[in-house]
């Protein structure tokens, strides 16, 4: 028996603008493997990946910007104990990944259009106020675009792929 219980993490993912891979729905599409692969290195175990559907959601910010398709990735059961340090480097792997797909952070508008973007949501119990990371996400619990696919992952009624 462990003697902590394996706490859970959720990633956001969010896209609006075309990328290297074609579409948003192209874009999530590819990101979806190479995301669990990252995951998979960072825990250095094989997780339960628990998939939301894809909602294509109204932008919230400005508003002359298109629709976004939106999703969460719920990982169960991580076994590394939540800690800065382990935070943190799921935190570069995730903007490696949006670099990969065309971010480019030096030149973007705040809640502006995104070709990818990939936020932490929590990960177990863990608290952080990092420059680069607080946790929980701190907007999370004003945002449909994260909760309604959020709880359709902990639910475990969304279609197995999109
Ligand atoms: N992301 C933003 C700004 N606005 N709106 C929706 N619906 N979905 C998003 O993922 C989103 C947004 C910038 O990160
Ligand atoms: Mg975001
Ligand atoms: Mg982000």
């Amino acid at each position: 028996m462990p003697l902590f219980h394996e706490a859970s993490m959720a990633v956001a993912l969010g896209a609006n603008q075309p990328s290297v891979a074609g579409s948003p729905r192209d874009t999530l599409r590819a990101v979806r493997p190479l995301l669990e692969q990252q995951v998979a290195g960072w825990a250095r175990s094989e997780p339960v990946c628990c998939w939301s559907a894809l909602f294509d959601t109204e932008p919230v910010g400005p508003s002359n910007q298109p629709n976004y398709l939106n999703a969460v990735l719920l990982v169960k059961a991580v076994p590394e104990v939540p800690s800065t340090a382990a935070a943190l480097d799921l935190l570069r792997r995730l903007q490696e990944l949006e670099g990969r797909f065309g971010r480019d952070r030096s030149c973007e508008q705040r809640w502006g259009p995104r070709s990818l973007d990939l936020d932490l949501l929590f990960w177990g119990e863990l608290r952080l106020d990092h420059p680069q990371l607080v946790l929980p996400h701190p907007r999370m619990h004003l945002r449909s675009f994260v909760l309604e696919p959020l709880l359709q992952a902990m639910q475990g009624t969304h279609p197995p792929c999109w």
